[in-house]
């Protein structure tokens, strides 16, 4: 894949909290900070997404009297998985992952911190209508393509990849850059993609069109 001047890099959610030993851990979620790190060192251009609740938000369980972790509430905007409580603002799991290398990052877009509502897209808000601002932000730059990398293949960076496809991007997923929460919710989740029009990728295949 050769990369041009109107690709950005969406390097979704590594942060401590989903590596193994945080919050809410991503099985192998640490195996994507070296495949992150040569996808940034090779981007003409990078936005990091950052998840960013804060204290007692909805989606975590502790905030619903009897709620489980990985269980479902009905929230008016539909069914939420609940969590464990991740990624709070000001704790230390909410911090990118060690050794991420974050310096030529152009933009840091932080999501979820509405109270009541989740965010697992970088774009739009889980009542699909909250606008983040990513979208304007990524036309006004003139990019045309945005290959996404980072956590959680079936939550974060699915959401992501279909939204930013549904806002007219050209996207690609790179394969071996991102890590999945549960397995078979990762294999719905690429074929959820691949019926919208998301590609995929190979690290090996962006570093040989350098
Ligand atoms: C994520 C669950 C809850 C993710 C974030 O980054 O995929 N998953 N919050
Ligand atoms: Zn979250």
């Amino acid at each position: 894949m050769r990369i041009v001047e109107t690709d950005v890099l969406l390097v979704v959610d590594v942060q401590v909290d989903f590596l193994p030993g945080g919050a809410l851990p991503v099985p192998d979620g640490d195996a994507v900070v070296g495949p992150v790190n040569a996808l940034l060192a090779t981007f003409p251009h990078a936005v990091l997404t950052q998840d960013w609740h804060p204290a007692g938000h909805a989606s975590f369980h502790t905030s619903h009297p009897g709620g489980e972790p990985f269980g479902t509430v009905a929230m008016p905007y539909g069914p939420q998985v609940l969590w464990p409580e991740h990624c709070v603002q000001g704790t230390p799991g909410v911090a990118f992952a060690p050794g991420l290398d974050v310096a030529r990052a152009e933009l840091v877009i932080r999501k979820g911190y509405t109270h009541a509502v989740d965010s697992y897209s970088a774009f739009l808000e889980a009542d699909r209508t909250t606008r983040t601002g990513l979208a304007g932000y990524l036309r006004e730059r003139g990019f045309t393509r945005v290959v996404l990398c980072g956590l959680a293949t079936d939550f974060c960076v699915a959401w992501s990849a279909l939204d930013a496809r549904a806002a007219g991007f050209e996207t690609v997923v790179v394969e071996d850059a991102v890590r999945g929460i549960d397995r078979d919710g990762s294999v719905a989740a690429w074929a959820r993609m691949a019926a919208a029009g998301v590609g995929r990728v190979r690290l090996a295949e962006i570093m040989a069109g350098r």
